[in-house]
């Protein structure tokens, strides 16, 4: 080698060894399939050579070339594609139907149902083998995508004996995506479909997008935001969204849309959209025949009405069933309606939090079968943690799916690090007491509880342009692991924390401990320095960026935090036990007492349910509640300041690109942090009328300071 070139490379190679990995972008999420690490290339390549499919489908291929490419890149070595087994090694995949070899083996592949699947060790025509079969092809698609995550995490792959299937029906995502590509709640940049150059331009992206859902399972996108456009529905865009089913339908993934309830007016030239016109009936028929003639397995349609000023059945009289009922009958067997149970009115004084349930259980059994009532996990919205929505486990005729937003709209947007699964996961295993003890959300949900026929859970997703799809790197985790928990909601969030840290950065425990650490951690620490102890809906208005507990002039009374915090010289709180709202009624007992008396309500919602006294004494520390605030407050700024900690640890773990971008949102999330605990103890001082315990830092600024901010172009709105 001439010694310039010889130089060069020994240059290049001291450059390999200080830089840890190679800069990366994010883009391939948690489908890296970069080579596994020596200690296991050898018995990886040893049990997989070759991946056989027999018969072709789009979505056999979809899977026989996902394997191909993910086997590929993990083994370092070219993995074949072959119609028959050649050799030890093989992966075969297929149903019965597709494939005569495993056909032959006459699995017993009841426990797959209609998507799930088996992976079997085994040998095939003499030879070792792993077989992926499956009832129908989207079961072999996902067990594919089961087969490549066990390598990705490292798993023996020599003994499988798996059988999966998913505990819902319906895994959807949720895009609140505008047509001008705006995304309501959105922090990833904008909306992925680009509606002005579809249906000629189909970004290559949209593939990618399929990929990714179904490597979790999610078998369903509701394309455009639920303050609905009726311009979807028109036949221009109907071709749009055709483009954008082809390209899921091998994912196993149907499409659905937001039905503005006033369409017939807007598009149809109507008087009325009154559910129980006929002519409005007969319109949305002939709407939902056009949609099914263009995409024949549309999934359906999901529905806001009458709440925040969306347009309803209630604007004629008639109720959420009728509106519900009348689009159901259009959609037939062929679909279903998603009928969100998100209503607060604007003229109806109640309790926000007691509203869904006022409305919606009286109507319990009157829904038509193909009809879902989807209900957010709290009654109020999304907030960092609230208790259980109480319509879980008081709707046993009416299928209730769980609507969770993973765009953290009140969490920080993308830039606070904060792991949701543990959020989910709370709510899942909360205790309804709806058939006695035991009865949790995730019972409720799976149908377990009231047999419900059809089962479902949507997230709000948090996917948008940006390169990296979800706004930062540990955003993807939240996607991740919503789609995880849709397919087995009793999954436990440190698990899918795990396997989602393995598949994205490393199995390595000196980085896999430290952070799924963090991320488990993570969302107690913005609880703790935005709302801490029960506190809610403190965000500034509008954009929700920031705090707020002093807006209390907006027009109407549960628009305004200081509605939610009731602070005052006596104390802060929302009563809402039998002496003020009421609303710890509309659970079971013995949570209505329990929750009902704040000596026997967990600490976590304690001013979620009183108004207390400032020299409240808190049970498990014994401090003031005022005290006990500024504990907490700071405790979250310190929680931010660990994560930074863990992080700037494992430097030489991650490649430099995400390296960075996580360093510098951790430190802006440092900032807001402070800003958010400073700001808030500020305003609730003045109310308390008390120093700073000893030892805890005044606000850095003056209220008026924290007043004076404005943020006009806060994204997302
Ligand atoms: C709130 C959001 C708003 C949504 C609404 C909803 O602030 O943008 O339209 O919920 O879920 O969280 O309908």
């Amino acid at each position: 080698m001439p010694s310039l070139l010889r130089r060069a490379a020994l240059v290049l190679l001291a450059l390999a060894a200080v830089v840890p990995a190679q800069a990366d972008d994010g883009y391939r999420l948690w489908l890296r399939y970069d080579p596994v690490g020596a200690e296991h290339l050898a018995t990886y390549r040893a049990r997989v050579t070759q991946v056989v499919l027999e018969r072709e489908s789009p979505t056999l291929l979809a899977a026989r070339d996902e394997l191909v490419r993910g086997l590929s890149g993990l083994l370092d070595t070219g993995v074949a594609s072959v119609d028959r087994v050649t050799q030890s090694g093989a992966v075969v995949i297929g149903t019965p139907r597709s494939s005569d070899l495993i056909a032959r083996l006459g699995l017993d592949l009841t426990e797959a149902g209609e998507e799930g699947y088996v992976i079997r060790s085994g040998q095939v025509d003499g030879h070792e083998a792993t077989i992926v079969a499956a009832n129908t092809d989207v079961g072999v698609l996902y067990g594919a995508f089961h087969f490549l995550r066990l390598l990705q995490t490292r798993q023996p792959i020599d003994r499988l004996a798996i059988a999966e299937a998913p505990a819902l029906d319906l895994r959807v995502l949720n895009h609140w995506d505008n047509l001008d590509r705006t995304v309501e709640r959105g922090y990833a940049g904008q909306s992925l479909w680009d509606w002005h150059r579809l249906p000629g331009l189909v970004d290559p992206r949209y593939t990618d997008y399929a990929r990714a859902n179904a490597s979790l399972g999610i078998n369903g996108t509701v394309l455009t935001n639920v303050n609905a456009n009726a311009l979807v529905l028109s036949t221009r865009y109907l071709e749009k969204v055709e483009a954008l089913a082809d390209v899921f339908r091998p994912y196993g993934i149907r499409v659905y849309l937001t039905a503005r309830f006033s369409a017939p007016i807007e598009a149809g030239g109507l008087e009325t959209a009154d559910p129980l016109d006929p002519e409005v009936a007969a319109w949305w028929q002939a709407k939902t025949d056009e949609i099914y003639e263009t995409i024949p397995d549309f999934g359906g349609f999901l529905v806001k009405a009458n709440s925040e000023g969306q347009p309803g059945p209630q604007d004629y009289g008639r109720t959420h069933a009728d509106g519900a009922n009348m689009l159901a009958d259009a959609v037939g067997d062929r679909g279903v309606v998603m009928w969100r149970a998100f209503v607060y009115s604007a003229e109806d004084a109640t309790d926000r939090h007691k509203q869904a349930v006022n409305e919606f259980v009286p109507l319990d059994g009157t829904f038509r079968d193909n009809v879902l009532v989807q209900v957010k996990n709290g009654a109020i919205d999304f907030q960092p943690r609230e208790p259980f929505h109480p319509l879980f486990g008081t709707m046993p005729e009416t299928p209730l799916m769980m609507e969770f937003q993973i765009t953290k709209e009140y969490l920080g947007f993308a830039t606070h690090l904060a792991y949701l699964g543990t959020m989910w996961e709370e709510v899942l295993s909360a205790d309804t007491y709806a058939d006695g003890p035991g009865s949790t959300v995730a019972d409720v949900i799976d149908g377990d509880l009231h047999d419900y026929p059809i089962t479902g859970m949507a997230g709000v997703a948090n996917i948008g342009s940006d390169r990296n799809w979800s706004g930062s790197i540990f955003d993807q985790a939240n996607w991740y692991a919503f789609g995880r928990m849709a397919w087995s909601p009793r999954l436990g969030a440190e698990a899918v924390a795990a396997e989602w840290v393995a598949q994205t950065f490393t199995d390595d425990p000196a980085l896999l401990e430290p952070v799924v650490e963090m991320m488990m951690d993570s969302r107690q620490a913005v609880v703790d320095y935005m709302t801490p102890l029960g506190l809610h809906h403190l965000m500034a208005t509008g954009h929700h960026y920031g705090p707020g507990p002093w807006v209390g002039d907006l027009g109407r009374p549960e628009w305004n935090p200081t509605y939610y915090h009731n602070a005052d010289a006596e104390g802060i709180g929302f009563d809402r036990t039998d002496a003020g709202s009421d609303a710890v009624s509309q659970y079971h007992e013995p949570l209505a007492t329990q929750w009902n008396d704040p000596a026997t309500t967990p600490e976590a919602f304690l001013l979620w349910f009183h108004h207390l006294p400032w020299d409240y004494t808190v049970a498990s520390s014994g401090r003031t509640l005022w005290h006990e605030l500024v504990v907490r407050y700071s405790r979250g700024v310190d929680r931010v300041e660990a994560m930074q900690e863990t992080w700037a640890g494992l430097e030489s773990y991650v490649d430099p690109e995400r390296f960075e971008s996580v360093s510098q949102n951790l430190a802006i999330q440092r900032d807001e942090a402070q800003w958010w605990r400073d700001a808030s103890l500020a305003y609730f001082q003045t109310f308390a009328d008390r120093p700073l315990p000893e030892g805890y830092a005044p606000p850095e600024r003056s209220l008026a300071y924290y007043q004076s901010l404005s943020f006009p172009y806060a994204p997302g709105n």
